[in-house]
């Protein structure tokens, strides 16, 4: 499979070029974005070609993070995922999804079976049943080994504050310190980025019509507390997605991302005028001016098929493109912007 990819490390600028159909996703998920050019080639469905890609990372459970076997608190994987047609702007997005392994095809039937956009938890779960998914466990022997040596560890990391026991140094279960004792300068927890703990896939896929469609899949952050959802379910945050303009997709530390919707923000930058590289940065930006130690990405395509991406608190960030007249998947890796 590597054999067949071509790897490219170019500078920003450079990553961007023309022509559709498109099909772009995060990090070096290059099955997936296979997976996805063949179902677009296929049948030229766009829908299918997204829910095709973002579920074959889930099968493979791309880097320990997209689909099953990362353990929250309690050592149970629970799931996001969102679609974007970018058509008609409807919206089909589970979180906190239990005990179904394709979050991505779930969300697809919340899409075209139900007038919501976002379903959550164990009714969530419900549904999907009632879709005709099965019911499973989504650990693994890895996860629950994760899950002990977590315990092991005293519970480090984990994403609590001003609570006690000291959760820097104990696990739980914690109760609120009183508001006196509570420090407002606490800096918020860096997000250990490595290989087994980060990458939600982000994909978008534009047909030879410009029908855009953009989605995510992922399994959070390792050790979340129950309940937690990332930004990847969030439409502007996850993703997004309009036809005569164009999409984008997010990765990285969805507690803060979601609080400036950088997937909207960067297709607003599209619509008023910005390249795909100055749209994403812009993007990237406005969240590093709040938190400088911010770690993620953010993929950005035209509906006319130029691309690029932005990205903080990692020296680079790979993405994986396969796009008109061209024979394989091309990995593009882009520097980042490093912290201060
Ligand atoms: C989340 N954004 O749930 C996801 C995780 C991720 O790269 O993308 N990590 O916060």
């Amino acid at each position: 499979m590597l054999g067949f990819v071509l790897f490219l490390v170019l500078s920003c600028n450079a990553a961007e070029d023309k022509a559709i159909p498109l099909v772009i996703n995060t990090w070096k998920f290059t099955e997936a974005t296979e997976r996805a050019w063949e179902v677009l080639s296929a049948s030229s469905n766009a829908l299918n070609a997204l829910v095709a890609g973002c579920s074959r990372c889930e099968e493979l459970q791309c880097d320990g993070t997209v689909g099953p076997g990362s353990p929250d608190e309690s050592g149970e994987t629970t799931l996001d995922a969102l679609i974007m047609d970018g058509e008609n702007m409807n919206i089909g997005a589970v979180a906190n999804l239990r005990e179904i392994k394709n979050a991505i095809g779930v969300a697809k039937h919340v899409l075209l079976q139900t007038e919501h956009s976002l379903l959550s938890g164990s009714q969530a779960t419900d549904f999907a049943v009632s879709m005709g998914f099965q019911k499973e466990s989504l650990s693994t022997n890895q996860s629950k080994k994760m899950w002990e040596n977590w315990r092991n560890s005293n519970c480090q990391p984990n994403f609590w504050r001003n609570v006690k026991p000291n959760p820097k140094s104990e696990c739980g279960p914690y109760s609120p310190i009183k508001r006196n004792d509570i420090n407002s300068c606490d800096k918020r927890m860096k997000y250990n980025f490595n290989n087994n703990n980060h990458d939600t896939i982000g994909m978008i896929v534009i047909d030879s019509h410009s029908h855009i469609y953009a989605g995510t899949s992922t399994n959070g952050a390792k050790f979340k507390i129950p309940g937690r959802v990332g930004d990847s379910p969030i439409p502007g945050a996850g993703a997004y997605a309009e036809n005569g303009i164009g999409a984008a997709a997010a990765t990285g530390d969805g507690d803060v991302m979601m609080r400036f919707l950088p997937s909207f923000t960067a297709v607003e930058n599209l619509r008023n005028g910005m390249q795909p590289r100055e749209a994403a940065k812009n993007a990237i930006d406005r969240i590093l001016k709040y938190y400088p130690d911010f770690t993620g990405a953010v993929i950005v395509a035209r509906y006319t098929g130029e691309f690029s991406a932005a990205c903080a608190g990692m020296k680079k960030f790979p993405f994986s493109v396969r796009r008109n007249k061209q024979t394989n998947v091309q990995v593009i890796e882009i520097d980042c912007e490093l912290s201060n």
